[in-house]
């Protein structure tokens, strides 16, 4: 039979915290430019998401975003390119289920970046939970034309329900805006991403501005 080397210690993961200040508003976009029109209103917590791009494009892409978010001192996560993220130093990476079973942990670990996973149901919020990751995405809170996804809108008790199973800051995703503000405040939700109602909105500045300001009042007043 092949040897089978098993390590003496179960390995704990523990990735790093995300800092004492709410996640907040979180805004999931696609280009370094988004990046810059948004943190320079303030945003500090914020992801690319560059679903389109390859190659070179790509890495340029997540370069000049890293290199945007350390002038403004924010969190940046990047979506998927676990590996990219490494090589240039990101602030942390997100990402999906599936991308756990390529992911390498250990070397995201080793080199301290926050972690950041989207879960849709118990079995891969267990999962989840058992890399302590930075935070948990909860998601879609409601319907989404941004992404089909196969799981039911699980709605605001569905955040209430996931804060009390997840000791780790809680983002709530998917069909979200300034009407669900206050509601996922009082639910527990630390951060609150959206695509749409940011990068669709007609004066994206204001939105974002005014989003800002609703989120802090709501989180003043729970
Ligand atoms: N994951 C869960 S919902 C979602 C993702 C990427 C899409 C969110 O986009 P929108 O436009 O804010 O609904
Ligand atoms: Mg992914």
């Amino acid at each position: 039979l092949p040897s089978v080397h098993f390590p003496s210690q179960p390995y704990h993961f523990n990735f790093p915290s995300c800092g004492d200040s709410p996640l907040g508003l979180y805004p999931v976009v696609d280009s370094a430019e988004w990046i810059e029109r948004l943190l320079s209103l303030g945003v500090t917590t914020i992801q690319l998401r560059a679903k389109n791009l390859k190659g070179e494009a790509l890495e340029r892409e997540i370069q000049s975003a890293i290199a945007i978010a350390e002038r403004f001192n924010t969190r940046l996560f990047i979506n998927d390119y676990w590996e990219l993220a490494i090589k240039h130093g990101a602030y942390g990476v997100h990402l999906g289920y599936e991308d756990l079973q390529t992911a390498d942990l250990h070397q995201l670990e080793k080199h301290q970046l926050r972690l950041g996973l989207s879960t849709h149901c118990h079995y891969e919020l267990a999962h989840a939970l058992s890399v302590k990751p930075s935070y948990v995405a909860s998601g879609p809170v409601f319907h989404t034309n941004t992404k089909d996804m196969p799981w039911r809108p699980q709605g605001i008790d569905g955040v209430s329900y996931w804060r009390k199973l997840v000791d780790c800051p809680l983002v709530a995703i998917g069909g979200l805006n300034e009407s669900h503000f206050k509601a996922l405040c009082e639910a527990g939700a630390d951060g609150i991403a959206m695509i749409t109602a940011i990068t669709h909105a007609k004066d994206a500045e204001g939105t974002t501005q005014r989003f800002m300001d609703i989120i802090k009042s709501a989180v003043n007043e729970t």
